[in-house]
């Protein structure tokens, strides 16, 4: 059990290798990320809370210290993609925030961020 949690936890934190990635997150059981349709941007409660622990402008990811999600995922620190690199521009380390991450690809790229005042 110890090497399974660990070996999603190392997938999840190089996203060196998406297609892998893809697959630890998406839970047996749980919800069906695949053929669901990506049109409904902001169902209720999608968002989740996390602490930016970095911000990576030239590689376009943001990584973050998130609790557990709405999707499933466990909380982490991971980097996460992000839809539109311009949404780092106000981002630095340690502000905490809520976003939404895209089902389409398992919950891996970030495409909205609010900051938590
Ligand atoms: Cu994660």
């Amino acid at each position: 059990m110890k090497t399974i949690t660990l070996s999603l936890l190392v997938a999840c934190t190089t996203l060196s290798l998406p297609t892998l990635a893809q697959m630890n997150h998406t839970m047996p059981g749980g919800m069906v990320m695949a053929g669901e349709p990506m049109g409904k941007p902001a169902a209720k409660s999608d968002m989740g809370e996390g602490l930016i622990k970095k911000v990576d402008i030239a590689k376009g990811t943001v990584t973050l210290q998130h609790g557990a999600l709405p999707n499933g995922m466990p909380p982490m620190t991971m980097a996460y993609k992000v839809k539109d690199v311009a949404m780092l521009d106000k981002l630095h380390a340690g502000q905490k925030i809520r976003f939404a991450t895209d089902p389409a690809d398992g919950g891996m790229t970030v495409t909205k961020i609010e900051l938590v005042k």
